[in-house]
Order: structure tokens, then sequence, then C-alpha cells
């Protein structure tokens, strides 16, 4: 049997309701008029209001650090301003959001027209334009070899935030030196304080959060790694990254959703 075709009026109806919840979700994102976001939509109304017209950086993410952080880290210690969307759990399983993000996940990251998904592609992305990237192509290379060691040692952690951390977290511990020692013998040779080269790379923000992450897990972790223990003091003391981890914003973060550390 051949099937009806839509009227015109049943056509305008469709696209009137898509776009209701096209609108529904941009109010709900951008914090204006959903009390959901509760605290977070003040930050992100503050971000809003410091941002000279110019800046058009826009990260949406839970209200935790998580996989943004090292995002937020190197935003800030280049002097960066950007409009911060907190997702909540309760915007999240809506729906509407999760749908409209290509990968059906967060973080997502808007510069001016161009949208991205994918961690390390917004951190690469930014690393390129803030010229936080190497000084040469030799460099960029090590920098990235560096950084994907990094997000294996990031992914171990997760693991054991969100999957096993009661029965693995002794273990894991235990493990740590061996998975630390490579960084603490690269920055123990490299003349110029960070992990590749004389000048800070994108790949530096996240090992300083991983190792305070880790202390947190474990206050002894970099008792034995001297270079780390310099390395970290060293780029915790840069004006920017000083000032932001002594704010409420990030102290207030927690690490992960569940609350474990
Ligand atoms: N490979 C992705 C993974 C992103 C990811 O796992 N995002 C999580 C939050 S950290 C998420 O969106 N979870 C919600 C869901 O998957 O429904 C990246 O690095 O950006």
């Amino acid at each position: 049997m051949k099937r009806s075709q839509p009227s015109g009026a049943q056509k305008r109806k469709k696209r009137k309701e898509k776009e209701e919840k096209k609108n529904k979700y941009r109010a709900a994102g951008e914090g204006t008029s959903s009390s959901a976001q509760g605290a977070s939509n003040t930050q992100a109304t503050e971000a809003r209001n410091t941002q000279p017209a110019s800046v058009a950086f826009v990260l949406t993410y839970f209200n935790v650090r998580g996989r943004a952080e090292p995002i937020r880290l190197m935003l800030k210690d280049q002097g960066k301003e950007w409009t911060e969307i907190t997702v909540t759990m309760e915007m999240w399983q809506q729906g509407a959001l999760r749908e409209s993000c290509l990968f059906g996940q967060v973080p997502k990251f808007q510069d001016g027209d161009l949208t991205l998904y994918q961690t390390s592609a917004i951190r690469r992305h930014l690393a390129r334009k803030f010229g936080v990237y190497g000084k040469d192509d030799k460099e960029a290379s090590l920098i990235d070899m560096m950084d994907d060691s990094l997000q294996d040692l990031q992914t171990k952690y997760f693991t054991l935030i969100f999957q096993n951390y009661d029965t693995h977290k002794e273990n894991y511990i235990k493990e740590l030196p061996r998975h630390l020692a490579p960084y603490e013998k690269i920055l123990a040779c490299n003349k110029g304080g960070f992990l590749v080269g004389k000048q800070i790379s994108f790949a530096d923000y996240l090992l300083l959060l991983l190792l305070q992450h880790h202390q947190v897990l474990s206050p002894t972790a970099l008792d034995n790694f001297p270079a780390l223990q310099t390395y970290r003091d060293k780029l915790s003391a840069r004006p920017n990254i000083k000032a932001y981890m002594e704010s409420d914003a990030y102290r207030n973060r927690a690490i992960s959703p569940n609350g474990k550390q």
C-alpha cells in the first residue's frame, strides 16, 4: 500500500518541534535558564562576562577535572579566557546534548566556528595555536610520543578510579614507580626542565596533572623521584598555573565524578 505523504502543515509542525528541541538544549547548555546547573552556572557566566569579544573558546564538559583538565590548564597557563558550559548528569541523561555530540561524548570544544571532539585533538589544536607543540617537527614528534605514553598512564588511572578502585588500589600504587620511572629519566636528562626541549608543551600540562592526582592517590608517590619533584614545583610556580591551582574553581572541582581519587 502506498504510504501517504506528510502534508505541508505536518512538515511545518515537525520542523517547529525540531527547532523547539534545539532551543531547549541551547538554553540548558548555556546555563542561562536551567537551574540544574547550580553553582557552575556562576562560573560559566563569570567567564562570559570577563571574556573579550574577540575570544570565542567554549568548553562543554561535566563539572569535574576528568579529561577536560589538561585543556583548562593549558588555557589558563596561556592566559586565555573561555566560556565553560557545565553539563549536569540530568542534562546528559535527557539525551539531547549527547545526541548533538558527534561521538556522543564530551569534552566538546568550540573555537569560533570550529567544533572539536576528542580530548587529544582539542589539546593538539590549541597547542598548535599557542605555540606549545615544540620548536620544530622533531620536537613535535617527541612531544606526541610523550603525550601518548601519558595518555596510557591516564587510562590506567581512569580504569582504577572507575572500575576497580577498592580491589586494585594497593597493587596500582605498588606498580606506580615503574610507570613514573621513564619520566624521571627524561627529566633528569633534559636540562631544559620540560619533557621535550626548552619550552613547555601540551604534554607537560598532562604530566603535571597526573603527578598531582597520583600524589592525591598516594602521597608518597614521588618520594624517590627527585627530578619529578623539581619539575612539579617548577611548573606549579608558573604564575598563571599557581593562581589557577590556588583558586576555588580548581580546588573545588572533583578529580572524578564518583568521588574516588
Ligand atoms: N576519546 C574521548 C573519550 C570521551 C569520554 O569518554 N567522555 C566521557 C566523559 S570523560 C563521556 O562523555 N561520558 C558520557 C557518555 O559516554 O555517555 C575523548 O578523549 O574525548
